[in-house]
Parts: C-alpha cells; structure tokens; sequence
C-alpha cells in the first residue's frame, strides 16, 4: 500500500496496491482502501459521545451502544464513489483511482434502527438522516451527509469494529456509519452527531460554524462540465443509477452501481497452461465470482462485466464529456457511462481488462 496526500484538495489516500487482493471477497484491514480528506480526530471511546439532533434529542456514550441496543454484524462491500475516476477522458481533477478504491470487511455495531426507534422515530416519512463526522477543516467545515431516513431505518448500523477488531482510527475510530451497498461518502466517520432532518443537509442546517453543504450538494454530484448543481432538499430516489436516467437534474452519489473487478490472472506474469487445463478467473463483483476460463494460447484481455438483480448491467466504457445522459441510451455494447466533472461513480468495465499472455505447455 502506498499512501499518499493528494496536495491539490488535500485528500489522504490508501489503494490496494496489487489486484490480488480482488480474488478474495473479504479484504483484510491492512489492504482496504483509506479516504478521507481532512486530517483525522484522535478521539478515544471513553471520552466520546454521539448527540441525537434534529427531530430527536439526546446523547449516547460509547456504553449506552454497546449494553443498551442489540449487535449486529453485516458484510458491507465499500466503494469510494471516486473509484474508476482515473479512466475519465479527458482526466477530472482530484485523485485519479483505478479499481483499487473498493473493499470488503465485516462491520460489527449497533443498528441505527434500534437507536432511532428508541427514540421515537418508527417510520421514515420521507424525511432525512445526517450523520456529521468528528474531522474538521482548517476552515472548521465539517463533514456532514445525509441518506433517506428510509435507508437508515432498514440496514444501516454504527460499528465499532471491522473484521473482528476495534475500528482503526483511519477507518472511522471510534465509530462509524455503514450504509450497506451504498458508495463511502455516505458511510461517515468518526460520527458524532446524527439528526433527523425535513431535507437533506444544507448550508444552514447544522448549529456549527462553517460549510456543512459541500459534501451532499456540491462535492460528490454527477454533472457535466462548467455546471455547479443546485442544493435540492430532497430527491425522490437513492438509486443512483435511477437518478442518472431521469430522476434528478444532477444525481447524488448514493447507491453504488453494479460493478466488478478481476483479481487473478493479474497480469503480472504470463499465464503457462497444461492442454486440455482451464484457467481459473477469480474477482469480485462486489460478491466473489469464478470463471474456468479454456484459455487458448496468445495474447487476451480478460474482462469482468457484472448485473445486478434489477437486469442493469455495467456500461462498456465512459462517455466523452459533451455526452453526459446520452451515452446512457446506447444499446449494449454501445452504451457509455457519462463523463462527469468530479468523475464520480464510473463503472465501466473495459477500463478495468486484464493483458495476459497464455503459452501452451508442451
Ligand atoms: N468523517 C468523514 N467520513 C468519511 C470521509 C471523510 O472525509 N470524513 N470520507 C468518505 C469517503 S469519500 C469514503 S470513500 C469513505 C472511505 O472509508 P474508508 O477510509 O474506511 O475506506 O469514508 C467516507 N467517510
Ligand atoms: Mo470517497
């Protein structure tokens, strides 16, 4: 893993560094991606509470969330809604990811449902969960989100723990949001506030100085160029890909799109195949998958390309950026993801092929 501090917008960022580590569908702490941008709280769990706001009021203590709701662990593949990024033509700004911006572990906390219905919130109705993290800005902007009530109320939990182990501080210590299935942005870190809200969050929703807009409404928005998006105070749908057809002028970053990425071969070394032997494919598509490949000898590009349980399945490339939702209209093979400013929730799959060389054995 290299780690590096992007110095245009200040982001730390950790990668896979081999894409090995894609031919296990649980990736170990050490190799899941970090991505954050401000520099990190320390915070330890006997000093730290969690302040119910909004709609609801009170306070928890690490204690209270540990003895007083029930535990539940969930298996949670995160991908940065950044991850692809890097195969933008021509290139957006901020950290050019490839594939390696996605990872699985076990995340073990306390469901948020419980703590909200314990407190009076039983039915989503249409309204908001923000959660805000303990990472400050030097501008004292926080890092706020919001997700559909709804979502909070079915699946999403507050874990202190990933893969069995306390959180790691770089991962969100000493608790953390999970938003099962939907891009990282919305799995905040360092959590300590959550408020249940009309709209989503906004310049002016927070009793806190400085920005608390930028993450839901400008940063982490698809558009096309030249464009800065309205502030909505609510959308219809968290479906991304929903969004993207026709749902909202310019979509947030919610739900993360189908998606897969090969893990062996790797391409590091050329392939040596016995007659008659197949080649074992190994990846993810945010679930583990095998293909016995036949392989002939010469050179080939091995490609990935998943659908998820609605039918849709991943765009061949990105558009050129002029395209933005008509690349979307193309029929399969044609179809193009749109090229969009921040670069956000690609997944396209030729991008990701592996080369590999097979000779025959003799
Ligand atoms: N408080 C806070 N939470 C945050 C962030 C952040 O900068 N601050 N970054 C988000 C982004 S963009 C991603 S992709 C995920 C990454 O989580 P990880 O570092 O545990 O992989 O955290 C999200 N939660
Ligand atoms: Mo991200």
């Amino acid at each position: 893993m290299t780690e590096t501090r992007d110095t245009a917008d200040r982001y730390t960022v950790l990668g896979a560094s081999e894409r090995r580590t894609f031919a296990n569908w649980l990736t170990p702490i050490g190799e899941h991606f970090v991505c954050h941008r401000n520099d990190m709280p320390v915070l330890e769990a006997d000093e730290w509470s969690l302040s119910l706001t909004g709609e609801i009021d009170g306070t928890l203590s690490m204690a209270d969330l540990k003895s007083a709701y029930p535990t539940v662990a969930v298996a949670h593949t995160m991908e940065c809604a950044g991850n692809g990024r890097g195969h933008h033509q021509p290139e957006t700004g901020s950290v050019q990811w490839g594939f390696e911006a996605a990872a699985t572990a076990f995340w073990t906390g306390t469901p948020v449902r419980s703590i909200l219905r314990d407190h009076g919130v039983t039915d989503a109705d249409e309204r908001w969960l923000t959660a805000v993290g303990g990472d400050r800005s030097a501008d004292d902007d926080v890092f706020a989100r919001s997700i559909p009530l709804e979502k909070a109320l079915t699946d999403c939990l507050l874990a202190y723990e990933m893969n069995g182990h306390p959180l790691p501080r770089e991962h969100g210590y000493p608790l953390r949001l999970i938003v099962p299935g939907w891009y990282g942005v919305n799995n905040v870190k360092w959590v300590e506030e959550l408020r249940v809200m009309d709209s989503m969050v906004d310049a002016e929703s927070l009793e806190r100085p400085g920005e608390h807009g930028v993450w839901q409404q400008e940063a982490y928005r698809l558009h096309p160029p030249g464009v800065s998006p309205e502030a909505n105070e609510t959308v219809p749908t968290g479906d991304t890909r929903d969004q993207l057809e026709d749902g909202v002028t310019y979509p947030y970053t919610f739900d993360a799109n189908v998606m897969s990425v090969i893990g062996i071969p790797d391409g590091t070394a050329e392939l040596t195949v016995e007659l008659e032997k197949t080649v074992e494919v190994r990846g993810v598509a945010w679930r583990l998958f095998r293909y016995e490949w036949d392989a002939t000898p010469g050179r080939h590009t091995v490609l990935s390309r998943a659908t998820d349980d609605r039918g849709r399945t991943q765009p061949a490339r990105i558009s050129e950026p002029g395209a933005w939702r008509e690349g979307l209209e193309g029929e399969d093979e044609t179809e193009a993801f749109p090229w969009n400013e921040g670069g956000y929730a690609a997944n396209a799959y030729e991008p990701n092929g592996v080369a590999v060389v097979v000779e025959q054995e003799t």
